[in-house]
């Protein structure tokens, strides 16, 4: 090859980089078995299937490639290109990842459609700082209270060692009495089995998932909030793609976002199911436990008003509008 061919090639190797067939990781979180990493896979399946090999996206679920704790980070260094989180979890980075973790601000999925509308924006704007891009959020069921006796308010809860998952659940954690302890979804029945925890706040599919009713007999709907996992991009990354396929990918993202809100509404109930059919004695709060969850709940949306300032304000009384 002689110099000018060379350097025509590299002109051309340049401009048309986005030409070559790109192969993108995304690291999932949570297991096969959860809905999160379902709708993980149909969103890779749909872009794979419809970007005819000039991207490919192979989901490695359940922190394999990468822990949970780094996903956020590996994204925005661009260790990998895409990756999911569980919002909650990054609370420290800033509050608009803590408002996901609210206790009774939000707690059917019609209020929590309105929160995610309410709150879109600046999410995605703190996502942006970072260079990352919001492509999709899909909910949990509503988090409810896992304990090895009934609740009937929280005294019976008091000194117990209480799962915690991101920090506003380690401040719930405090708020109601109880100790926390960080746990990832994984360790949760070991954690159990081994009395490292006695009790835990979160949704019927994560028991289902890991089999609650092998290590804890009690159930109380609490209906506390509706966390999310969000899928999220680097927008470098994203930005060097062909229109046709960063179209591809918006589609895709959004019909995951539907397909995992309608799967969250439609677990709730099966899996709630679920655990009964497996032995677990299932209940409503009493009317005392609600009363004082709920003071629970005013508490932290106050803290994270205070927290959050002006900003959040704006976000809590655009929501309460709706
Ligand atoms: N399951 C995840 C987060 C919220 C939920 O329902 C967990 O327990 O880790």
């Amino acid at each position: 090859m002689n110099k000018l061919n060379l350097l025509t090639g590299l002109l051309l190797g340049f401009s048309t980089t986005t030409a070559f067939a790109a192969k993108w990781d995304l690291p999932t979180p949570y297991g096969d078995g959860t809905h999160q990493t379902q709708v993980a896979r149909s969103f890779a399946e749909e872009v794979n299937a419809k970007a005819g090999g000039k991207l490919t996206i192979k989901v490695h679920s359940g922190g394999s490639l990468i822990k949970h704790p780094e996903i956020h980070r590996a994204v925005k260094s661009r260790q990998v290109q895409i990756g999911e989180v569980f919002a909650g979890r990054l609370g420290n980075i800033h509050p608009i990842f803590k408002l996901d973790n609210i206790p009774f601000l939000a707690t059917d999925f019609d209020s929590a459609e309105k929160l995610y509308k309410a709150s879109k924006a600046a999410l995605n704007a703190q996502l942006g700082k970072d260079g990352l891009m919001l492509l999709y959020t899909s909910p949990w069921p509503a988090q409810d209270l896992y304990s090895n006796k009934p609740v009937n308010s929280l005294a019976d809860l008091k000194g117990l060692k209480m799962r915690a998952y991101s920090p506003s659940t380690s401040r719930l954690a405090d708020l109601m009495g109880t100790t926390p302890v960080n746990i990832p979804f994984s360790d949760v029945a070991q954690a159990f089995t081994t009395n490292a925890i006695d009790a835990m706040v979160t949704s019927p599919s994560t028991g289902v998932n890991s089999q609650s009713w092998d290590y804890i007999s009690h159930f109380t709907t609490i209906n506390a909030w509706i966390p999310k996992n969000m899928l999220f991009v680097n927008k470098k990354i994203f930005d060097r793609l062909d229109d046709d396929i960063q179209k591809i990918i918006m589609t895709a993202a959004a019909n995951a976002e539907k397909k995992g809100w309608a799967l969250g509404r439609k677990l709730a109930v099966e899996h709630t199911n679920a655990l009964k059919e497996n032995g677990m004695v299932v209940s409503p709060p009493s009317a005392k436990l609600d009363t004082e969850l709920r003071e629970v709940g005013a508490t932290m949306t106050n803290e994270w008003l205070t927290e959050a300032g002006a900003e959040g304000r704006k976000i809590i009384d655009a929501y309460r509008a709706m």
